[in-house]
């Protein structure tokens, strides 16, 4: 190995080290929709190296709409999918895209990128 190479591998292990960081430990977002015009509670989300926010709390029985708006060109976010809801969306860079659903039952549910590295939550309280 040149000391080039042993640079770039620290560099990558550094990198590797700060997305796990990021991933598992960074401090969550927490935010409770705003109920708006015709009672459906709205939530913007911003997409750029993750969600935010990320943790995303709904109440149960009221529509609910999440506006997504992607400011990165990566593939990774490309796409949003929300499991539970039978829902994915998918989000050009710089638009912002509606998802709409009604949660119909209390819990917690995750979506997450179509590769699941990204990942949100949303609490539906009843
Ligand atoms: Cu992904």
């Amino acid at each position: 190995m040149t000391s080039s190479q042993i640079l770039v591998t620290l560099g990558g292990l550094a990198l590797s080290v700060f997305v796990a960081w990021f991933f598992w430990f960074a401090p969550k977002q927490r935010v409770h929709a705003a109920v708006g015009l015709g009672g459906v509670q709205e939530v913007a989300i911003t997409v750029k190296g993750g969600y935010s926010p990320d943790v995303i709390v709904l109440r149960c029985g009221q529509p609910a709409r999440l506006n997504f708006t992607r400011q990165e060109s990566g593939m990774c976010s490309e796409q949003v999918v929300f499991p539970a809801f039978g829902k994915n969306a998918h989000l050009p860079e710089g638009k912002t895209v509606a998802v709409e659903f009604t949660p119909e039952e209390a819990g917690e549910f995750d979506f997450h990128c179509q590769m699941n590295m990204l990942r949100g939550k949303l609490i539906v309280e009843g």
